[in-house]
């Protein structure tokens, strides 16, 4: 059965939030769109509210797919989807740290190796609603 893992990509002002993983240790120190497996049950929507909450301590709301699925491992899907804040401010929870960052940038820090690899499949995509295209 194949697992899905999502990711959201808050966009305010004109910058995304990026966040700086802690583990696992191939992963560590690469900045990444925040979220994590969805569980059983849940719907990809309702699994990114939770992950964001429970990693940032943020309330948002979820909008459309940004950019196609990426295949992290075998039968495990990575799905990026737009996010807004509702209310708090994101805090690097279970993170090494947050930014926020312009569509320059996400594109030096992609250009750099410092980005989840999986993550920077969607740049062009990012690019563009950073850019407001
Ligand atoms: N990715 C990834 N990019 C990205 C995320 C959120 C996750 O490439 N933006 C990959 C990293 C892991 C897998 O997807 O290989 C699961 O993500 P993870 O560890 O963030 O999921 P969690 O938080 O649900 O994992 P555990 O609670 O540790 O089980």
């Amino acid at each position: 059965m194949s697992r899905i893992v999502v990711a959201g990509a808050v966009i305010d002002a004109g910058r995304l939030l990026l966040a700086q993983r802690a583990r696992p240790e191939h992963l560590a120190g690469l900045w990444e769109l925040p979220g994590g497996k969805v569980e059983p049950g849940e719907t990809t929507a309702e699994a990114l509210r939770r992950e964001l909450d429970e990693e940032l301590g943020v309330e948002v709301t979820v909008g459309e797919a940004i950019g196609a699925p990426v295949e992290v491992a075998a039968g495990v899907d990575l799905v990026a989807l737009r996010a807004e804040l509702v209310t708090g401010t994101p805090q690097p929870r279970e993170h090494l740290a947050i930014a926020w960052v312009d569509a320059d940038e996400l594109a030096a820090l992609c250009a750099r190796g410092v980005v989840v690899p999986a993550d920077t499949a969607w740049l062009p995509d990012l690019d563009a609603l950073l850019r407001g295209e």
